[in-house]
């Protein structure tokens, strides 16, 4: 058919039989290929596709939300995360997936097979220690945002591609509403099961400095289109192992700030901090969003000061000098302070708004569930309510390795 359709088994090997790359890389002939459902996410419906000589990861788009149907949606989202694909794979090289194929009627991405990988949040809640996981993910995010941004790109192309992805805008609703809006006002799509969160609810919205806060980041996320982002950097959005780890998953794709892919990140890291009551955990948490920073500030001011000649038509810096590198630390700086904020952010929706977190489930006993979910809830509110006082990271950390253990 020449129409959308979600697909079954069949139509995956009817629509790969038609796709050579793809079916070079399964191998054999169509009756051989082994179609295994691995949808877990929200929105969309995920296969692994394996054939004699490989497999390949088959994502399709529905016209409503995965997880419920009555929402309805359109389409266009694996076009974006196509697109977001395309343009980060040659900044980033192996730390996310191979592109393989885009079918823009079937709304169908095919990509690489990571089968031996884990996604980064299970991994974290089995209690593995992988200390290279988050200095990658500080690399991946200095690259992707780096190398579209104006510092290397001329400002026509850094305008065409804002325009492309400026026309996402039904994710980028759903993150404006889900993350900046719903939680601080009564909306039913909130939900929180512990009944000794809600005083702390209450406070959040009618704390003034935590509500203006929470409107700087809102306003800075639609008005500071600094480079291509993720839009979605989760730990459910990375696939690793010990020695390997990709971004995958890049459908909420924009033009933004560059510190809410970092805050997504340290938020969720924050999240599995509060999820673990064991203290050696708990300080490879706080050394794993410690080297992250670290990672991600070298880096970008690396890619800021290497000696090769950015493509023609790049803006070309006027000054050079100690002005120049304070200048430079100052816009770090500034990314640094959207990271706490977004992370902050990221914590408080995932606690009480639509979309929960499984980080909290490891947790048996319901009532130190919840009191762990209300530490978090908390830490999110004094990082919001306090701006003015928490300037650094390490601020930051400093006040999360003093939270209480419950
Ligand atoms: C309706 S989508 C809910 C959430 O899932 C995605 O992964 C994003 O985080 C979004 O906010
Ligand atoms: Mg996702």
């Amino acid at each position: 058919e020449s129409t959308y359709h979600t697909l079954d088994a069949a139509g995956i090997r009817s629509l790969i039989s038609g796709v050579p790359v793809v079916a070079g890389r399964l191998g054999g002939t169509p009756d051989l290929w082994r179609v295994h459902e691995v949808s877990d996410g929200n929105l969309n419906n995920v296969f692994i596709v394996g054939g004699p000589t490989g497999e390949v990861c088959l994502k399709q788009s529905l016209p409503y939300v995965r997880v419920d149907p009555t929402w309805k949606m359109p389409l266009d989202r694996t076009y974006f995360e196509s697109e977001w694909l395309r343009a980060v794979r040659p900044l980033v090289g192996g730390l996310t997936t191979e592109f393989l194929h885009f079918d823009p009627v079937l709304h169908v991405l095919i990509v690489e097979s990571l089968s031996g990988h884990t996604v980064y949040r299970s991994a974290l809640m089995r209690g593995v220690d992988w200390p290279d996981v988050a200095p990658r993910i500080g690399t991946f995010i200095a690259h992707a945002t780096f190398g579209t941004s104006l510092l290397a790109l001329p400002f026509e192309d850094v305008f065409a591609a804002r325009r492309d992805f400026a026309r996402n805008v039904t994710l980028t609703r759903i993150t404006l509403d889900l993350v900046f809006d719903h939680p601080y006002r009564d909306h039913p799509r909130n939900n929180w099961d512990e009944p000794e969160l809600t005083p702390l609810v209450l406070d959040i919205r009618s704390s003034a400095p935590t509500l203006l806060a929470v409107e700087n980041l809102r306003r800075r996320f639609l008005s500071q289109p600094q480079a291509l982002l993720h839009g979605d950097l989760h730990t459910g959005s990375i696939m690793t192992k010990a020695d390997d780890t990709r971004v995958i998953d890049g459908e909420f794709a924009l033009y933004g700030p560059i510190g809410f892919d970092c805050g997504m990140f340290v938020g969720n890291l924050v999240l599995h901090y509060f999820a673990t009551p064991d203290a050696t955990a708990r300080s490879a948490t706080i050394r794993d969003i410690a080297a992250f920073w670290t990672c991600f500030h070298a880096q970008f001011l690396t890619l800021w000061n290497r000696d090769e000649a950015p493509p023609a038509g790049t803006l070309r810096p006027l000054a050079y000098g100690p002005a120049a590198h304070t200048a430079q630390l100052a816009f770090l700086e500034e990314i640094e302070a959207d990271t706490m904020g977004f992370a902050a952010a990221e914590v408080i929706r995932r606690i009480i708004g639509y979309a929960h977190t499984a980080d909290f489930d490891v947790i048996a006993d319901p009532r130190q569930r919840g009191a762990c979910r209300a530490g978090a809830l908390a830490f999110a509110y004094y990082i919001l309510d306090h701006t003015a006082q928490i300037r650094t990271l390490g601020d930051f950390l400093r006040h999360l390795g003093e939270q209480e253990k419950v």
